[in-house]
C-alpha cells in the first residue's frame, strides 16, 4: 500500500520528467552508485565508513527489518542525532519502502507523539541517550497510544531484543532492495510549523534526489568536498542543501560534529582539512567571536565555503564572513517544504552579503504577492509565493491548512515576506506566519500557547517573537492569567507536556488583557513593538 499524499499535476510531473528533473530513480541511488568505493563517505568520532560500509551495513539492517515484517507502505519514527547511525538507518528504510519521519534529537514527548499520531509508525529507532528513552516508559506510552508500532530498535542498547546495533549484526542472506517507486513518498520532512500540530511534508523520491543534483552543481561539491554537519543531521539543510546527501552524491566525506559551537567544530576542521559546512546565523556570531578570542585562523585554513541560512543572516555579520574567517560566503534561504535559493559562488559582494540567493532551479516558479494576491512588482515587499519541481503540493493529511497554504494555481505561500530584486534575487523582509524563527529553529506560535492554556491558571496567551541580539529573535508569552503564577511555574509546566526545550519562551509578560484589531483577533504586532519598546526594563517575575 502506498501513502497517500497531494501529488503533482499530471502535466508538472510530465514536464520534470521531460526536461531530466525527475529521474524516476530512487534516492537509495545516491549510495547505489558508488557502493563498490572505498572512498571515506562518514566520520563519526573515531569511526570511519567508506561507501562500500554504508552499502553492506544498510544492506544488513534493511534485511534484519524486512525479516521483522517491515515493508513497502509501512512509516518509521525515528530520532537519532549527529551520528553515522542516522544516514544508515535512512537509506535501510529507503531500501525497504519504509518511509520514516526524522524527529530532531532536542523533540521530545509532545513532538514524538504528534508525529506518531499522523504516520502511525509500524517501527520506532531512538537512542537510549535521549532523556526520553533512557528507560522504557515512553516506549510503552507510545505502543499503547500507537497500536500500529510493532519492532522498536534503539541505539545504544544491548539487549539483542531492542538494540540496533544487533540488527547491524545479523547476516543479510538474500536481500534485494525494494524502494517505493520513485515518485512516491520516500519520508517526510518536518515543517517548521505554524499551526497547533507540527505539520509534516511528503517528499518523493524524485523531488528530493533532483534538488540534491541541483544543490551539488550550484555548490560545486565532489570528491574532494569534505563536509562537517554540525546543525541537527535531520533538517533539511544538513540533509539536502547538498548537506550530507549532497556529499554521497558527489563522492565527498561528511563528519559529524555534535554541535555548531566553534570549540567542537574548530578542531575538526583542522583534523579532517574540512572544506565547507552550513551554519545558522548566531553560531557564525559565535564563531567569529572565538576567532576574535583565539586569533588563529590557521585552525580554518582549508574551509573554504561557508554556508549561512535557517534565518536571516545581516549584512554586517555578512560582510566579515570573508573579511574574518578567511573563506567564501554561501546564503542559503530554504525550507523543509521544498523551494531552495543560494547566491551563486561567483556572485559579486553586493549579491552575496545583501540577498538571500535566486532559485537553484529554472523551473522554480516565484513571485511576490500582494495581500489580495495580485502579483507585486520587483522592489516590492509581499507574500513569497512558489511552486517548482522540488516543492510539495500540500501537507500530510492537513486539507484545511492546505486550502490556505496554497492558491488555486497550485502555488505554495511560505508566509515570508519577501522581495525579489530585478535580477531574480530575493530578500528576505520579515515574516507573516505566526513564527518564531530563534536563531533558526522554528516555533510555531500556536502549538506554544495551545500547550499554555492547558494551565489551570492561564485565562489567555499570545507568543510573539522579541528583537535578539545574539540569535535573532527570542520567543516572549503574553499572558492573561486568573492569579499570579512566576515563569518558573510555566516553563515546569510546559516541561511536563514534554515539549522541545527551544520551545519554551524566553521571557513571561503578564497582562490585564491582550489587545485586539479591529476584527478582533489578538494584535501580535502591537505586542510585538510593546516587547521591543520594554525590553530594556525588566521581565515580570524574573
Ligand atoms: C530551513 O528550513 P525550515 O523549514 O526549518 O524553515 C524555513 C523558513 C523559511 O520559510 C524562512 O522563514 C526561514 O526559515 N529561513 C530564512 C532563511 N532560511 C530559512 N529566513 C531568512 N533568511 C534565510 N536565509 O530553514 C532551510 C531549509 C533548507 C535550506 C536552508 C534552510
Amino acid at each position: 500500500m502506498s501513502i497517500t499524499f497531494n501529488r503533482w499535476p499530471d502535466e508538472f510531473a510530465a514536464r520534470y520528467r521531460a526536461k531530466g528533473y525527475w529521474l524516476d530513480v530512487p534516492l537509495t541511488d545516491i549510495i547505489d552508485r558508488r557502493k563498490d568505493s572505498d572512498a571515506l563517505a562518514v566520520v563519526c568520532g573515531d569511526r570511519r565508513l567508506s561507501y562500500r560500509d554504508i552499502d553492506r551495513l544498510t544492506d544488513r539492517l534493511a534485511a534484519a527489518l524486512a525479516r521483522r515484517g517491515l515493508a513497502a507502505g509501512d512509516t518509521a519514527l525515528v530520532q537519532l542525532g549527529n551520528v553515522a547511525e542516522f544516514y544508515l538507518v535512512l537509506f535501510a528504510l529507503l531500501k525497504i519502502g519504509v518511509a520514516p519521519v526524522n524527529a530532531l534529537f532536542s523533540h521530545q514527548r509532545s513532538e514524538l507523539n504528534a508525529y506518531a499520531e499522523q504516520i502511525k509508525p509500524a517501527l520506532l529507532i531512538a537512542d537510549r541517550h535521549h532523556a526520553l528513552f533512557t528507560d522504557d516508559a515512553f516506549i510503552g506510552e507510545l505502543r499503547q497510544l500507537h497500536p500500529s508500532l510493532r519492532v522498536v530498535a534503539m541505539r545504544n542498547d544491548a539487549a539483542p531484543e531492542s538494540g540496533l546495533a544487533h540488527l547491524f549484526d545479523e547476516a543479510p542472506g538474500y536481500f534485494i532492495a525494494t524502494p517505493t517507486p520513485a515518485d512516491e513518498v520516500a519520508f517526510f520532512q518536518l515543517s517548521g510549523g505554524s499551526t497547533g500540530t507540527p505539520k509534516l511534508i511528503p517528499r518523493t523520491h524524485n523531488d528530493y534526489y533532483y534538488s540534491i543534483r541541483v544543490s551539488v552543481e550550484v555548490c560545486r561539491f565532489d570528491r574532494d568536498t569534505r563536509y562537517l554537519c554540525a546543525l541537527p543531521a535531520a533538517h533539511n539543510y544538513p540533509l539536502s542543501s547538498p548537506g550530507a546527501l549532497g556529499v554521497f552524491y558527489g563522492g565527498g566525506s561528511v563528519v559529524l560534529a555534535n554541535d555548531p559551537s566553534a570549540n567542537v567544530c574548530f578542531p575538526l576542521i583542522a583534523q579532517h582539512k574540512i572544506t565547507v559546512t552550513g551554519l545558522v546565523p548566531p553560531a557564525v556570531t559565535l564563531w567569529l567571536q572565538a576567532m576574535e578570542q583565539w586569533g588563529d585562523r590557521g585552525q580554518l585554513a582549508s574551509l573554504r565555503l561557508l554556508q549561512v541560512g535557517g534565518a536571516k543572516l545581516g549584512e554586517t555579520l555578512a560582510a566579515r564572513i570573508p573579511a574574518e574567517l578567511g573563506c567564501r560566503l554561501q546564503q542559503v534561504f530554504g525550507m523543509a517544504e521544498g523551494l531552495v535559493n543560494y547566491t551563486r559562488l561567483d556572485d559579486d559582494d553586493e549579491h552575496m552579503f545583501t540577498t538571500q540567493g535566486r532559485p537553484m532551479s529554472p523551473d522554480d516558479e516565484v513571485w511576490v504577492a500582494d495581500g489580495q494576491g495580485n502579483p507585486l512588482p520587483p522592489g516590492q515587499v509581499g507574500r513569497l509565493m512558489t511552486r517548482g519541481p522540488y516543492t510539495f503540493r500540500g501537507y500530510y493529511q492537513s486539507p484545511e491548512h492546505n486550502a490556505e497554504a496554497f492558491d488555486a494555481d497550485g502555488f505554495y505561500c511560505s508566509g515570508d515576506l519577501v522581495e525579489l530584486t530585478p535580477d531574480g534575487y530575493l530578500k528576505v523582509q520579515g515574516r507573516e506566519k505566526d513564527q518564531i524563527n530563534r536563531g533558526g529553529e522554528k516555533i510555531a506560535a500556536e502549538e506554544v500557547e495551545n500547550l499554555l492554556l492547558r494551565h489551570p491558571h492561564v485565562v489567555n496567551v499570545a507568543l510573539v517573537s522579541m528583537a535578539d541580539e545574539m540569535i535573532g529573535e527570542k520567543s516572549c508569552a503574553y499572558i492573561v492569567t486568573s492569579q499570579d503564577i512566576k515563569p518558573v511555574v510555566l516553563r515546569r509546566h510546559l516541561r511536563q507536556l514534554g515539549v522541545a526545550e527551544f520551545k519554551l519562551p524566553d521571557r513571561f509578560e503578564r497582562v490585564d488583557e491582550l489587545p485586539l484589531t479591529p476584527v478582533g483577533k489578538v494584535d501580535k504586532k502591537r505586542l510585538r513593538q510593546l516587547i521591543d519598546a520594554s525590553t530594556t526594563t525588566p521581565a515580570a517575575g524574573e
